[in-house]
This record gives C-alpha cells, sequence and structure tokens, in this order.
C-alpha cells in the first residue's frame, strides 16, 4: 500500500494506483504567453514583480554586487572576479525573468536594458565559445577541470535566459551566444571525447529547450549523453574536494535510480531534463525510474508545504520520513523545481496527483519564498520559526531570489494543456486565455476567486466546433463539488474524491465523469458556461506515522493553501497550543490583512482561540514564533 506522507485526517484507507507508462508525453502545456491572468490572488503579485522584484534583481546585479562588473571585467580581460564561482547564473536567470514579465509587459526601456546585459555577455564570450566570468578572470588555464564548479549550470541558465527572450522579442544576439558557448562544449566533451558530469544539472533541460528553438538534434543528443554520462564512476572535482556521488546524483546511471539523495535542487533539475530527454528521445526507462523517484520524493520526503530537502548540510535529502519543521530545509529553488518537475509528469499520464503536488509546492513551498511586497526572499523555509528567520532583499548565494523572479512571471505556464483529445484545466487562476487549437483560436475564460472559495466559472469561446473534451482537474484535497454545464447539473457528488489521497484504485471506482483525477466533460460547445464548485472546508491533517517529529500533532489546510499559527496573532504561544476533538474551526476573509487572506479561527469548550493565517503570508509583520504542525491532544 501506498501511503502520503500526510494525510488529511477524516481519510482512513490511503492507497494510490500503480503508474504505468502507457505512453509519452501525451499533454502540451499551453504557455503563458497566451495567458492573461486577472484575479485578486495573483494579479497583484504579478504587478509587484515588475515593480519590486525586478527592481530588486537588478539593482543588486548592476549596483550591490559585481555580478555585472564580473562580466565587464571579463570582457576587458582585466580585474578581479567577485563572488561566488556560479553567480553569472543569477544575471541569467533575472534577464529570463525580465523577458517573461516582458511578453505581457511590453517595457522598451527594460527591453533596453536586458539587450545592454546580452551586450556584456556576448563580449565577455571568448573567441572559442568559452564564457563564465569565474575561470576568466581567475584561472583560465583550470577551466573544465572541476566538474562541480558549475560551468554547465551557468551555461543552462543563460540558455534558458536567451530562449525566453527570442520568444519575447525574437531577438537571437543571445542565442548565438548560447549556440557558440555549446558548441564549443560539444568539440571537448560527447562520445569519443573526454567525459563530463555536470556536478549541478540544470545544463540537460537547457539544452532541450536549446534544441527544440535552433532546430539542432545535436544538442538534444548531447544532453541525452550527459544524462547517461551518470552514475560510471567519471565525476570528479579533480582533487578539490570529494566527489560525493550520493550530492551530485553519480550514484547509479540515471536509468536505475530508485531513491532521492544529495541536494535537493539539483535532483529536481536532473529530473526535468531526464524527462525532457525521454519525451524527445522516447525513453521508456527513464519515464520508469522518475516514476519510482517521484515515490520516494512525494511519499517519504516531502513536506505538507511541498517543499523537499530537509538538511542545510547537503542542502537536500537525509532519511525517509525524517522532516525536521524548526531546522527543515526547503530551499525555495528546490519548490519551484517540484512544480516544473512535476508539469512533466502530467504531461506523461495525464493523472492529477502531479498537479496536486505541483499546486502544493506553488501556493506553499514556493510562495513563501517571497514578500507579500515583492522584495524580500526566502532562501529556507522551515515549517516553525522562532522568531529570528527573515526574508532578505539578496543572499550571497543569491539563487533563490533570481529564482522567483523567473518563476513569478511564467505561473501561467501551469494553468492549462492541450492534448488530441481534451483541453486540460489543470489550475483555478482566473485568466482569459486565447490559442490555437486545430489551427483556430479558442478563447477559454475562468473566473474564480481562488485560492480564497472553490467556485469556479469557465467559458469557452470558439466561432467554430471544438472536437475535444474538457477536463477539470478535481484536487485532492477536494471531497465534494458540483458541476453544471449552463446551469444543468452533469455530476454531484458529496463525498469520495477518487482523484485524492484517499483514492483506492480510481480507474474501478470512477464514476464515468473521471478520469485519474479530471472530471471529464464530453459532451460541450463554444459558449457553454462550465460551473465548478469545490467544498473548501477547513481540514485537519495528520503526518505519516513513520515522521516522528510531527507525531501526535496536526497541520491546517483549506483548500491549497497549508497554514500556520503567528505569535502576533494569538494570545497563546504557538508551544502551547492544543487542538482537541472539541476544536472548532470557522474561516473568514480578512481583505486588510497581510494583502487579503482567509483566517482560519480554531475554538473549543474552553474558549482557547488560535489563529491560522496561510502558510505563504508569515513572516510579513513583525517579528515572532511561527509553526505550521500543532499539538494535539
Ligand atoms: O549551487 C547553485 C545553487 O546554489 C543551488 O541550486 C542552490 O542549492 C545553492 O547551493
Ligand atoms: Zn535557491
Amino acid at each position: 500500500m501506498k501511503v502520503y506522507l500526510f494525510i488529511p485526517l477524516l481519510l482512513t484507507a490511503c492507497t494510490t494506483e500503480q503508474q504505468s507508462v502507457s505512453s509519452l508525453r501525451k499533454i502540451d502545456p499551453v504557455d503563458f504567453s497566451h495567458v492573461r491572468i486577472q484575479d485578486k490572488f495573483w494579479s497583484p503579485r504579478l504587478d509587484k514583480h515588475k515593480t519590486a522584484t525586478l527592481p530588486v534583481c537588478i539593482d543588486q546585479i548592476e549596483n550591490q554586487t559585481g555580478r555585472m562588473q564580473n562580466f565587464e571585467n571579463a570582457a576587458l580581460g582585466t580585474g578581479a572576479h567577485s563572488g561566488i564561482f556560479f553567480d553569472d547564473s543569477d544575471v541569467y536567470k533575472a534577464l529570463e525573468g525580465i523577458a517573461y514579465s516582458l511578453i505581457n509587459n511590453p517595457d522598451p526601456e527594460l527591453e533596453q536594458k536586458a539587450d545592454e546585459w546580452i551586450d556584456k555577455f556576448a563580449a565577455a564570450q571568448q573567441p572559442d565559445g568559452y564564457l563564465n566570468t569565474y575561470y576568466i578572470l581567475t584561472d583560465p588555464s583550470s577551466r573544465w577541470t572541476n566538474m562541480d564548479k558549475h560551468e554547465m549550470y551557468c551555461a543552462g541558465h543563460m540558455i534558458e535566459a536567451a530562449v525566453a527572450y527570442y520568444q519575447a522579442t525574437g531577438k537571437t544576439k543571445l542565442l548565438d551566444v548560447c549556440t557558440h558557448k555549446v558548441d564549443h562544449m560539444m568539440e571537448l566533451f560527447g562520445p569519443e571525447k573526454a567525459h563530463w558530469v555536470p556536478g549541478h544539472e540544470e545544463i540537460e533541460l537547457a539544452l532541450v529547450k536549446l534544441s527544440e528553438v535552433t532546430g539542432k538534434p545535436e544538442y538534444l543528443d548531447f544532453a541525452y549523453w550527459l544524462l547517461e554520462e551518470r552514475g560510471r564512476g567519471h565525476g570528479t572535482t579533480n582533487g578539490e574536494g570529494n566527489w560525493d556521488v550520493a550530492y551530485y546524483q553519480d550514484i547509479v546511471p540515471v536509468r536505475e535510480l530508485t531513491d532521492i539523495s544529495g541536494h535537493a535542487v539539483r535532483s529536481m533539475y536532473l529530473y526535468c531534463g531526464m524527462a525532457d530527454v525521454a519525451a524527445m528521445k522516447n525513453d521508456t526507462g527513464y519515464i520508469a525510474a522518475l516514476d519510482r523517484l517521484w515515490d520516494d520524493v512525494v511519499l517519504r520526503n516531502m513536506y505538507i508545504t511541498g517543499g523537499i530537502g530537509s538538511s542545510r548540510q547537503n542542502e537536500g535529502f537525509t532519511e525517509d520520513y525524517d522532516l525536521p519543521n524548526l531546522e527543515a530545509y526547503c530551499e525555495t529553488c528546490a519548490s519551484v523545481g517540484m512544480v516544473l518537475w512535476n508539469q512533466r509528469m502530467n504531461q506523461f499520464t495525464g493523472d492529477s496527483k502531479y498537479i496536486d503536488v505541483l499546486e502544493r509546492s506553488m501556493y506553499n513551498g514556493a510562495l513563501a519564498g517571497i514578500s507579500l511586497d515583492g522584495d524580500r526572499f526566502f532562501y529556507v523555509n522551515p515549517l516553525e520559526s522562532t522568531g529570528n528567520h527573515h526574508r532578505k532583499e539578496w543572499y550571497g548565494c543569491a539563487c533563490c531570489p533570481s529564482q522567483i523572479s523567473r518563476f513569478l512571471p511564467s505561473i501561467g505556464n501551469y494553468i492549462y494543456g492541450i492534448s488530441d483529445d481534451a483541453l486540460w484545466v489543470n489550475l483555478y487562476i482566473g485568466n482569459e486565455t486565447t490559442f490555437p487549437v486545430d489551427g483556430k483560436p479558442v478563447t477559454l475564460i475562468q473566473e474564480t476567486d481562488y485560492p480564497w472559495d472553490g467556485n469556479i466559472r469557465l467559458t469557452v469561446q470558439a466561432d467554430q466546433p471544438v472536437k475535444k473534451q474538457l477536463k477539470l482537474r478535481l484536487p485532492d484535497w477536494c471531497n465534494a463539488y458540483s458541476l453544471t454545464v449552463n446551469g444543468e447539473a452533469v455530476n454531484n457528488q458529496t463525498a469520495g474524491n477518487p482523484a485524492g489521497n484517499n483514492r483506492t484504485d480510481h480507474k474501478n471506482t470512477a464514476s464515468a465523469l473521471t478520469d485519474k483525477g479530471y472530471l471529464v466533460i464530453g459532451s460541450w460547445k463554444p459558449g457553454d458556461v462550465i460551473e465548478l464548485n469545490l467544498a473548501m472546508p477547513t481540514e485537519l491533517v495528520a503526518a505519516d506515522p513513520r515522521v516522528k517529529q510531527n507525531a501526535g500533532k496536526r497541520a491546517v489546510q483549506r483548500g491549497p493553501l497549508v497554514y500556520c499559527v503567528e505569535e502576533q496573532d494569538n494570545a497563546i504561544a504557538p508551544d502551547d497550543m492544543l487542538l482537541t476533538d472539541n476544536t472548532r474551526f470557522s474561516s473568514r476573509f480578512e481583505p486588510e490583512l497581510l494583502g487579503g487572506i482567509t483566517v482560519i479561527e480554531a475554538s473549543d469548550d474552553e474558549q482557547n482561540n488560535i489563529t491560522f493565517i496561510p502558510y505563504y503570508s508569515w513572516d510579513n509583520r513583525e517579528s515572532g514564533r511561527m509553526k505550521v504542525w500543532i499539538d494535539k491532544q
């Protein structure tokens, strides 16, 4: 029996269906350039991304740190390198964020800034294509000697930025820099050439993007070769430290992987690269490995927030079910990695369980990574604080701020999917989206106050019949819903979400209207109004009994949001709080609190009131203690 790591309390039989690989990627994303998000939850965040997040990143890169100076020095071939050896990657990630922002918010000044940055990258590139300011400025003779020094990691982020900027503007200058750099790498490494195991994955998924955008299959082949290099004894730091095979995901060939190990972000990027290559190369062995790994991550190593990584020491994993709360690592980048990976898994299978995890990581682990004002960031996202853990404007190692700067403007990517037979609605976010289906425009309009309530109104507009089913995700947290088309009930179900954590084997138990956790509307026509009402009660959640840190505790969840207590809302200190069988919960929307949130109040017969706020919104007021898991009598 497979059990999820945390369990809605009232549910007892917790099994999931056995995953089998039936076909390779069957769902394409509807990319966010078609998606106009218009809602009360995400729109303010996207505004802040433009007015606060990007300006902070730009200021840090240009003025507060030496990141841009490094490129300028490298172009001149003189001067010192400042910062960490992979700082170039933050500049590329911020540029990727700028590119995504430009797609939905054209801004000539910002575009000019991006062009200036790209000119500096191009000027710093060496005649043979090499580009990495750390080695150019410190010791060019040592380049490509230590596989942990992130040369390919930085190249990967440059490629992702280049692809994004090309998609935003049609400009190819940075793409040309990238192909020059990759051609250089391919002269050195590959079959019959030198071995290379990138100490920090990223290049693999980036090469697939580069292959797609340039139409050059050799970049895909190179990504495949790099993946196949792992687990065969080729990794080395060339004497500058130990090459720990578990830490670097180099323990066995990737298709033999069974357990997640080592560094969390590196693992996520590896799995994304494997998924992308598997899709293009029809490698079912990779997908089988990813299925095993997904179970290991989600069932044995994931926090309720969708965060991963319990240890600061390796920024990653320890042993199964070891999920400390105060010392949790849960790096923001790792939660974003979970979003990236789970979307890919869903695209192979059409199983909503991946989007359930994607949504959990997105609304909790990742979203906590940025302040409500958009200008402060968490690197580490613990589930408990003694009051001294706060977001910062930047970090010496600034992977998380730059990660958030590219992730936020891309969230439109995760809302829809399209396959031969269906339009898939994965996330409930107010938006209007027009994209081509069979060459003709189709517009989807979603109106909703999600995640505060579960009422979703969906209209599909098209001038022609659309011969596809509509598939609406039934989230795992939802146990009751109603669905109507033009006011006519399609299906009413008051208990037992066959897609949820409590599902037994939904292939056998699902009604005709559900398929792998999606409500299926087979018969509809343009102009129909589809209304889905997902009941969103407050749920008490228990952890898997093997998680010793949460023994005797409960967490509160409402819809996709995990809640926490903060000291300033409560007369009782978090450590003294006690939930009992008599605790009752009520919720109310507070428009003025923390940007507008639904607050949950817990009370019992002794008038011991406890106020809960969404986890993502913590540490946005005066400092104080915070807790997610509360003692239960
Ligand atoms: O090593 C590059 C990035 O810095 C990693 O992804 C993060 O975990 C941090 O170590
Ligand atoms: Zn990070």
